[in-house]
């Protein structure tokens, strides 16, 4: 069953263009903009365009070709924030918080992508 989405969520605001933000990249299913407070000198959001509010929402309920633009978009974020290369250190990170317990500020599925550090133990 689909989780309930409230449409006033602040990447929902985003995605009308009632917010800005500093965009990375766009498709058709998909949008990748800068976080406004990075924890490493690549910090991306990757969300798509659709209303599902976690990963597990997203996986469930969206079509095959959002599911492929967002996993797309994921790529080309890759590729363009070099993160086999940023600022020397080859590798990235890719989390997705859900619900209270798992620490999700913005209830609209996003992908964080971290880079361009080295990156530290897995948070308990
Ligand atoms: P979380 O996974 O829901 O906990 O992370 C939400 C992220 O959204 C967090 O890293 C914020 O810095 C980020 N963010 C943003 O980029 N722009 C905003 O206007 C707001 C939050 I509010």
């Amino acid at each position: 069953m689909a989780l309930a989405y409230d449409d006033t969520n602040i990447f929902a605001r985003i995605l009308r263009g009632e917010i800005p933000c500093d965009k990375v990249a766009e498709n058709d299913h998909a949008l990748a903009f800068r976080d406004i407070n990075p924890q490493a000198p690549v910090h991306v959001l990757v969300i798509p365009k659709g209303a599902y509010v976690s990963l597990d929402d997203f996986a469930a309920n969206a079509s095959d070709a959002e599911i492929l633009s967002f996993t797309r978009l994921c790529a080309q974020v890759c590729t363009s924030e070099g993160v086999h290369l940023a600022g020397g250190h080859d590798g990235f990170r890719a989390i997705a918080n859900a619900g209270p317990h798992g620490v999700q500020e913005v209830p609209h599925y996003h992908l964080h992508i971290l880079g361009g550090r080295v990156m530290g133990p897995m948070l308990a």
